[in-house]
């Protein structure tokens, strides 16, 4: 299965499934999981110090012998550290997020590293594409975290047809008829996120990975819209604030301060009211905590299931 798929013969990889870079979230423990179950983990370097960013290169070579990935957030003061780790570390692929990623393909393409910039419109997968891009995951606004504008229906269907390397789609899929439909879009491959948060590896707090669970299909809203930079979280007592105070139009500085430090607080204390617990909107889809590999297995299972049996819809 998958033996002639792009993404899987790109990343050397058995499932086309990566895992979503979450900072704070996703560290060597979630993604050596996620690698050894058959897709590709990802750490995300997110606003780590370097010298913990570091640790944790060195950590999941030791918990897996399959490639995994780094992602770089470029809203990150410390983007260019992770850069420079990415080339120390030899890290086989190098995911991006939230800008464009010229100077990181400028420097790691040239030393085998694929680069697979997360993008959010067809113009940005176009621009990516003649830096050097290895792939794409093109990212909808059902996505948690910080989002684009286009739905990953509109946006994975107009990206595969742009483009003429692997799309990876991203928003919204927590399951095999997510992945199922992502390929029918045209993708070659799909990014998790939300439902890897609930994967037993995954060493967020006990309280975020409820939240997620607890979670149903309207239980996500997007703040930071005024600043330009939405976000999409479950909605508590931190977003009720936060709206307030875009609806006051408090200055920008104060929302960023406002927001300083909030994801941490919800991933790493479990404070889920007044933190922020950034999720997809497929949230109300997940329903349990299990193993990274067993997730992977099931979806794989369900969506080649699913794949034989929907050509009777049609009779
Ligand atoms: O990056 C993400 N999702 C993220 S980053 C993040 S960390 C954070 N922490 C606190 C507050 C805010 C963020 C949480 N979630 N996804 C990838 C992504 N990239 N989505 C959208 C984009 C994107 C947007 C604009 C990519 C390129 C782009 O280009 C704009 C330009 O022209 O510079």
């Amino acid at each position: 299965m998958f033996s002639s798929n792009r993404i899987t013969k790109l990343l050397n990889i058995k499932y086309p499934i990566i895992q979503g870079a979450m900072a704070w979230v996703a560290d060597a423990d979630l993604a050596a999981a996620v690698s050894n179950g058959g897709g590709l983990g990802v750490i995300a370097a997110g606003n780590m110090p370097p010298e913990l960013l570091e640790r944790e290169l060195v950590k999941v070579r030791s918990l897996t012998d399959r490639p995994f990935g780094l992602n770089i957030m470029l809203l990150s003061p410390t983007w260019q550290d992770a850069l420079e780790l990415a080339a120390r570390h030899e890290v086989p692929v190098v995911t991006t997020g939230a800008g464009m990623p010229g100077k990181v393909i400028d420097r790691l393409a040239p030393l085998g590293v694929k680069v697979i910039p997360v993008i959010a419109s067809v113009a940005h997968a176009e621009r990516v594409k003649k830096q050097g891009a290895a792939a794409v995951i093109a990212e909808g606004i059902e996505a948690g975290g910080h989002i684009g504008e286009i739905t990953t229906m509109a946006l994975t269907s107009q990206v595969s047809d742009a483009l003429d390397i692997p799309v990876a789609a991203a928003g919204g899929i927590a399951d095999g008829r997510g992945m199922l439909a992502a390929f029918a879009l045209g993708a070659d491959g799909i990014q998790m996120g939300t439902r890897f948060v609930c994967a037993s590896e995954c060493n967020a707090h006990v309280s975020f990975k409820g939240k997620i669970i607890s979670a149903n299909d309207r239980s996500t809203v997007v703040t930071g819209r005024s600043l330009g930079h939405p976000v999409r979280s479950i909605k508590n007592k931190f977003t009720q604030a936060f709206h307030v105070m875009e609806e006051e139009r408090v200055p920008i500085e104060d929302l960023d301060k406002f927001g300083s430090g909030k994801l941490k607080a919800a991933v790493v204390d479990g404070d889920v009211e007044n933190g922020s617990v950034m999720s997809g909107q497929i949230a109300g889809l997940v329903s349990k905590i299990q193993p990274a590999a067993e997730i992977i297995e099931e979806i794989v299972r369900e969506a080649s299931e699913r794949a034989s049996r929907i050509g009777r819809r049609f009779d």
